[in-house]
């Protein structure tokens, strides 16, 4: 389940081969900004390794779900967002995932209002 996939364009912007504005790597994770920015800091962060949806990552390396969180904050810090930002991992369609490479949505800068839509 965690091979690059040619397909899967997370798996290309990991291996370098569509362009992204990388932020942060780490030895089991890569930031880059979203392409669709829904607030002034909107950030993915992935697995390097291609897992369909957080609970797939979980099962399979529930250490690296954990990288993900951490990168996150680290991210957050370097963007000025303090403690007072959103995480997100939309599973499934009907829930708005439409990458099935999962991610780890950060999200800060403006005021988040709830619940989401
Ligand atoms: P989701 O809907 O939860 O699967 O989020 C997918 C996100 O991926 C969405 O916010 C837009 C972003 N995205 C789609 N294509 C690209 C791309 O080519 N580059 C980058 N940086 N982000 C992308």
């Amino acid at each position: 389940m965690s091979e690059p996939r040619s397909e899967c364009l997370f798996c290309r912007i990991v291996a370098g081969e569509v362009p992204a504005e990388v932020l942060r790597t780490t030895e089991s994770t890569v930031a880059f900004r979203d392409v669709s920015p829904q607030a002034p800091t909107h950030v993915l962060v992935v697995p390097r390794n291609h897992h369909p949806h957080a609970a797939a990552l979980a099962q399979d390396e529930p250490e690296t779900l954990a990288a993900l969180v951490r990168t996150a904050h680290e991210v957050a810090a370097d963007e000025g967002l303090g403690e007072a930002y959103r995480l997100v991992l939309n599973t499934g369609e009907a829930a708005g995932q439409s990458v099935f490479h999962v991610h780890l949505h950060l999200l800060g800068g403006r005021e988040l209002g709830w619940p989401p839509g």
